[in-house]
């Protein structure tokens, strides 16, 4: 199967990180293509910048459907766009925020996540209420990591986000950890071991849920109002989107 992971920011250099850990996650035979997408903010830290991002990732989800793919996985920890990407479509598409969330709750009784910074806490906190397991999620911290801080190797980025979750471990009574950024795929397995609990990466988690449905034969259902978008005029940039 053929896996398509969008970074939904458009900064290469995270994508090639989200598409190692895909990889490292993805069982043999199964293809991942990770794309950036062509278009919006290079860090998603806010509302705006969500916004923005969407019409990029919506367009590499039409061009993958022209490519083929089995299913496609949102790599940015707000979900953007995941309901209009699901239009798109009839393969799954999965969020990484919603996976890893999921993937905590039938791991832990209690998880926290710890995300970049503080002003995209409600975002996760509102994708948490959305999913359903508000109940299940302690609390939602921030590193005050910006998001392309992650890239820098000499920036402390790790320390900030370890100790943050030691925090949530002591604070929170979390059994649990979700990393609440695309851009620290890399860093689960290394905190998983200094912390001694479960810490889950979305981007592994998604790759894994999208595995298990192609394999289930089970796609975006096309009834009701994931069904394909309804045929009208577009003006503007997106004018290329009438039909
Ligand atoms: C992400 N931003 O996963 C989110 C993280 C965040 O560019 N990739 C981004 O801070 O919401």
């Amino acid at each position: 199967m053929r896996i398509c992971v969008i970074n939904p920011n458009t900064t290469t250099s995270m994508t090639d990180k989200i598409g190692e850990a895909a990889r490292h996650a993805a069982s043999q035979g199964t293809e991942i293509i990770a794309c950036t997408s062509p278009s919006g903010p290079e860090s998603i830290e806010s509302h705006f910048d969500e916004s923005l991002s969407v019409p990029g990732l919506l367009e590499v989800i039409r061009q993958g459907e022209i490519e083929g793919y089995d299913g496609y996985v949102i790599a940015c920890f707000g979900d953007p766009g995941l309901l209009a990407a699901r239009e798109l479509t009839s393969k799954p598409v999965i969020g990484i925020a919603e996976a890893a969330m999921r993937i905590a709750s039938l791991i832990s009784t209690h998880f926290s996540v710890v995300t970049t910074l503080s002003r995209t806490i409600v975002i996760a906190e509102h994708l948490a209420r959305q999913y359903g397991v508000e109940h299940l999620c302690r609390r939602i911290r921030a590193a005050d990591v910006a998001v392309l801080e992650l890239e820098d190797p000499a920036s402390d980025s790790y320390r900030r986000v370890r100790d943050e979750a030691k925090r949530a471990l002591v604070e929170d009574g979390a059994g649990a950890i979700v990393l609440g950024c695309g851009g620290m795929a890399d860093l689960a397995r290394c905190l998983s071991e200094d912390l001694g609990v479960p810490v889950i990466d979305g981007v592994s988690a998604a790759v894994k849920l999208v595995e298990a449905l192609v394999e289930l034969k089970l796609g975006t259902s096309k009834v009701g109002d994931l069904a394909y978008p309804l045929p009208k005029r577009f003006t503007g940039q997106f004018a290329h989107l009438s039909h």
